[in-house]
């Protein structure tokens, strides 16, 4: 399966989760603006937690710490999908490696977004690196 089609097939299973739940949590309001704060650790080699919950329509501030000794990555529909808000430019910026974002050593990557409800997958690219992913589950 080429980047390209595996990208159409996650898109696809977030807008089916997202209809779920907003179906789920019709007349729910998210007024609060406060970040959510999420830490993931990038480990050799896993994503640690593999699983995160979060609100819907409400700033989230994600922070990936490379705690391994493995340069790491993280492509995600969250980075390019039209419907996410990034809030602020990913930091630093000069990760970003085509649709992806590279992570060294000891550093950290933030990004600061708003998302729809929906289920987003995130996962490292890197060839051997293949059991690194994670979701983010936004309800
Ligand atoms: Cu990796």
């Amino acid at each position: 399966m080429g980047p390209r089609r595996e990208y159409q097939t996650l898109t696809v299973v977030r807008l089916i989760a997202g209809g779920l739940v907003s179906t789920a949590l019709v007349g729910a309001v998210a007024c609060d603006a406060d970040p959510q704060r999420v830490r993931i650790a990038a480990q050799d080699f896993r994503f640690d937690p593999a699983e995160s919950h979060l609100e819907a329509d409400r700033p989230v501030e994600l922070l990936i710490v490379n705690e391994g000794r493995e340069p790491h990555e993280i492509a995600s529909p969250l980075l390019s999908d039209s419907e996410v808000i990034r809030l602020a430019p990913v930091e630093p910026a000069q990760a970003r490696q085509g649709e992806a974002y590279r992570i060294t050593p000891g550093k950290t990557l933030r990004v600061t977004f708003q998302a729809p409800a929906g289920t987003y997958f995130i996962r490292c690219r890197i060839r051997g690196h293949g059991g690194m992913a994670g979701l983010l589950i936004i309800e």
